[in-house]
């Protein structure tokens, strides 16, 4: 296992479209299991694989305060929005920001997990939006992108002043969880 590093905002990296995944195998598998140390490990409740340089079309979901219930999603593909949402964000690309954003209030999402079994999530709330956030970063998108360009640009300047070990060490968006 490995924890790996997380590209932070505005890197362009986190720009790129991620690929389909074509073929889930042990060394797919092997990375997973580094997304979820990554994100455990930094105090997410989700991780994209764009978000630590790995541009395929995976991401992976804990929501549960116990830490035990992981989700992954593989070619993830949102079937299904009802409703609207207004909840503040955090990003781990973004440390220590957080906005209100809307997105719908419940999905449905299609993926295949990390058998490659298709299967079908309904999911509101929390796990509703951090479905929708992974999915974002998976298309090159990123929260800050739904704000003012003036608040979108004082973000960036500040994320450019301080030191990456800074940001590194000290600040990480669990505290909104
Ligand atoms: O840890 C995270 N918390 C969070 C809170 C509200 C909405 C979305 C998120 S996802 C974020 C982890 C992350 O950056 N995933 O890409
Ligand atoms: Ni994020």
């Amino acid at each position: 296992m490995a924890k790996l590093d997380i590209l932070r905002f505005p890197d362009t990296r986190l720009r790129i479209r991620a690929f389909e995944v074509t073929a889930v195998n042990d060394v797919l598998r092997l990375f997973i299991d580094d997304l979820f140390e990554t994100m455990y490990h930094a105090g997410g409740i989700g991780l994209a694989a764009t978000q630590v340089d790995f541009h395929k079309r995976l991401m992976v979901i804990d929501v549960s305060e116990s830490k035990t219930e992981p989700l992954c999603f593989i070619n993830p593909v949102i079937t299904h929005k009802e409703g609207v949402e207004i909840m503040q964000e955090g990003c781990l690309s973004v440390p220590g920001f957080y906005e209100d954003v809307e997105r719908a209030q419940a999905i449905t999402v299609k993926a295949l997990d990390k058998n490659g079994e298709a299967f079908e999530l309904t999911a509101d709330d929390l796990l509703a939006v951090c479905i929708q956030h992974e999915i974002d970063h998976l298309d090159g998108k990123l929260f800050v992108d739904y704000l003012s360009p003036l608040k979108r640009g004082r973000i960036r300047r500040k994320l450019e002043r301080m030191g990456k070990d800074l940001v590194n060490q000290n600040i990480r968006p669990e505290s909104t969880l």
